[in-house]
């Protein structure tokens, strides 16, 4: 059976899916009672399913297909490069030239403080990497009790053990006895969330305050690093004031604590420049990235590595013994290359920065009028807003409701993937987006909207019947 397949065959797919492939987050008994929707092929920021239904991909994958799908040289990159060289390892005293090319393209993309990039095959193993490469430049140092990281809550990092233990995800952390020791976490800057009525850029100075007093309480000597996505992505598209991020760089400064900015969501042109923090004032001395290096295409992930560390580990370090069998694997920093190559040539980056992102934001504030909607915002190419009960007394939906899954659900009916984050609306569509086509985006937005109000109402879930529902 070929999975490019047939409407009959749907069923079949299913089947076999269920009994036999175990998918990531997922609750596979609720799947097996619906069958999973199977995805045939992509054009665009469009994919099909076996049904033959054309969906809007308001996702970009999983946040990765920024330059959207079937480009052609991508392939063209791949298949060169596997009839040339299609592995070999970097370990002993080896390289590959794609993989020389893309450390050196990297760093000039990211500008005058880095020096060197470690390749790996994912974001999870690179924030691995990353905790490896913090804790050896403080032992390095003579400091080898600076070991402690701080994270913030609901961050993502990861899947791994590592990946997970940084993330601040409370389901995640309940299974498997995470997070693992010498990783604490402080309150994420959700300002519609915590506090929407304090002016935002004080709250943002505030927020960056808990960085500073979790140092304290922990102590500046035990603290190796600090780590944040510069705006949250799987923790529902948290953009911070404004205020928030030089905040967090003086306070990292002045205690002399690495700044590690995961880049995994916000790097290569998410948010209008090649790396978020570009756009949000801090210079971390380690980034992150996966995702968006190849749009997806191919795995690969890495750390790009600022001046401070590099000359530290390189000078003084000796072997640092941490690395993947695909670390630098040639044919995915090929696809990589490919991929800035069209970053590039289609002024993807500024096209976010100037146009497609100022559009957005438009069409946002105008969603922000709906009923249900509460503190819509958006940076560069990624969105949210809050589904609202009473958004003008800021009241939310009880979470029981699964207001934002009742959304979702309508997305999914009506050709649009839009993530729901509790009751979090989110989207980060490929960065080839037109304005037309966020037009069109917006229109399947406002229509499942709708459907989401009126199935709220014939519920009598809106408005006052709610608040006398809880009162009961
Ligand atoms: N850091 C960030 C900021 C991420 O968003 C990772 C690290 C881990 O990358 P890998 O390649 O190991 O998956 C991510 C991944 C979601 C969702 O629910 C988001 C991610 C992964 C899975 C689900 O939005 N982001």
């Amino acid at each position: 059976m070929t999975l490019n397949t047939a409407t009959s065959n749907t069923s079949n797919i299913q089947a076999i899916d269920s009994a036999h492939y175990m998918h990531p987050f997922t609750d596979h008994k609720s799947l097996a009672a619906k069958g999973a929707r199977v995805i045939t092929k992509a054009d665009g920021i469009y994919i099909w399913d076996s049904q033959g239904e054309k969906i809007l991909d308001a996702m970009s994958g999983l946040w990765c297909v920024n330059v959207g799908y079937g480009q052609k040289s991508l392939v063209e990159a791949a298949a060169t490069q596997m009839q040339e060289l299609p592995y070999y390892n970097s370990f002993f005293q080896t390289t590959n030239v794609p993989a020389v090319k893309l450390a050196e393209r990297i760093v000039k993309l990211a500008g005058d403080n880095y020096s060197h990039v470690f390749f790996s095959s994912s974001g999870s193993e690179s924030n691995d990497t990353n905790i490896r490469m913090v804790r050896h430049y403080w032992a390095t140092l003579g400091q080898p009790e600076r070991k402690v990281i701080i994270s913030r809550n609901n961050a993502y990092h990861g899947s791994t053990m590592a990946g997970a233990s940084l993330g601040g995800m409370g389901g995640m952390h309940a299974q498997g006895g995470l997070p693992i020791p010498d990783i604490v976490h402080i309150e994420q800057p959700y300002h519609y969330g915590l506090a929407p009525t304090e002016d935002k850029d004080a709250f943002g100075i505030r927020a960056a305050s808990w960085l500073e007093d979790k140092i304290l309480e922990v102590g500046a000597d035990k603290v190796a690093a600090f780590i944040g996505e510069p705006v949250q992505g799987a923790g529902g598209v948290i953009i911070p004031p404004k205020t928030y991020w030089p905040e967090i760089q003086r306070i990292c400064d002045k205690y002399g604590i690495l700044l590690i900015c995961d880049e995994v969501i916000c790097g290569f042109g998410r948010l209008g420049k090649w790396f978020g923090s570009q756009l949000l004032g801090c210079k971390p001395d380690l980034m992150t990235f996966a995702k968006g290096v190849t749009s997806g295409y191919i795995p690969l992930g890495g750390v790009v590595v600022g001046k401070r560390v590099a000359k530290v580990l390189i000078e003084q370090g000796g072997d640092f013994n941490h690395g993947y069998t695909y670390s630098g694997h040639p044919v995915a920093c090929a696809v990589a290359l490919a991929n800035i190559d069209i970053l590039e040539k289609e002024g993807l980056v500024d096209r976010v920065l100037n146009e497609t992102g100022p559009y957005l934001a438009q069409k946002f504030a105008e969603l922000g009028h709906h009923p249900l909607v509460g503190g819509a915002d958006t940076c560069g190419l990624v969105a949210a807003f809050a589904l609202m009960q009473d958004k003008e007394h800021h009241i939310a939906f009880d979470e029981s409701l699964e207001v934002g899954m009742m959304c979702r659900n309508h997305c999914f009916a009506n050709g649009l993937i839009m993530r729901a984050v509790g009751d979090r609306m989110i989207i980060a569509p490929p960065l080839v987006i037109t304005k037309v086509q966020i037009d069109d985006m917006i229109a399947l937005i406002l229509k499942c909207l709708d459907a989401t109000l009126k199935e709220l109402q014939s519920h009598g879930l809106m408005g006052n019947e709610l608040l006398k529902m809880n009162a009961a």
